[in-house]
């Protein structure tokens, strides 16, 4: 073996050590933070472990851009939205009057919430752009309910890794990971540009997740599951 290639041989096999080692402090990272992801153990396991933490550690408290009030779009897109079913209608003619967001798993006190109450409750707002992964986007302001009031409020338990949240579209749901799920800019929305979230949009209760694309942002929700 020549000076040089043996050189690069000894680089190589120490770059390769240092790599592996890396992703086990990582993984170590990971878990003391609570950032281990669902499939660590799978295929892409390690490697995706340190990519999902150094993301989530580099990211949890930056936040998503706010507008100036002039930039709100003239026009927001609302975008498609499958048939309502009769049980929204009924709601709907009732004035969302009995509709409840309940709260299920890791909570000391599991609840359920009206629309009043969530209004009645500390709000935030924001002038944020929701963009859809299909290339359209629009800018409004959302007020509504910081989803890290209500975890509180119902005492979610230290253990809870995700939140889980169900509209009354059956086939629409998604989750969250604690740093989207306690992040400030992250609402339980009662309203949009000044007036009750409009039904086109989500109303009565609509997630609104600012750092996420707009398909996390769940229209008409009615559970959480921490
Ligand atoms: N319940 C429900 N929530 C939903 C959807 C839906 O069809 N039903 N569409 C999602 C998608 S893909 C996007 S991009 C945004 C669109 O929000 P907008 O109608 O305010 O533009 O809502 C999300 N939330
Ligand atoms: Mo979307």
């Amino acid at each position: 073996m020549s000076k040089i290639s043996r050189r690069r041989f000894l680089t190589t096999g120490l770059g390769a050590v240092a790599g592996i080692s890396g992703v086990a402090v990582a993984a170590k990272l990971a878990a003391k933070y609570g950032l281990v992801p669902p499939d660590h153990g799978g295929l892409y396991g390690p490697g995706e472990t340190l990519t999902y933490a150094a993301q989530r550690l580099l990211t949890r408290h930056s936040l998503a851009r706010e507008f100036d009030r002039s930039q709100i779009s003239a026009k927001p897109l609302a975008n498609e939205l499958a048939p309502l079913p009769d049980e929204f209608k009924r709601h709907e003619q009732a004035g969302f009057a009995d509709w409840r967001l309940k709260v299920e798993g890791m909570a000391a006190v599991p609840t359920s919430f009206s629309v009043a109450e969530l209004k009645s409750f500390p709000s935030r707002s924001h002038i944020t752009e929701i963009a859809c992964e299909e290339g359209w986007s629009y800018v409004a302001e959302w007020k509504g309910v910081p989803l890290s009031y209500i975890l509180d409020r119902v005492g979610a338990l230290p253990q809870t890794r995700y939140v889980v949240y169900k509209s009354i579209q059956t086939d629409w749901w998604d989750s969250l990971d604690m740093a989207d799920a306690m992040h400030p800019q992250t609402l339980i929305a009662t309203h949009m540009n000044g007036a009750h979230l409009p039904v086109g949009f989500g109303g009565p209760l609509r997630m609104r997740v600012p750092r996420q694309l707009g398909y996390k942002s769940v229209k008409f929700i009615t559970t959480l599951i921490l």
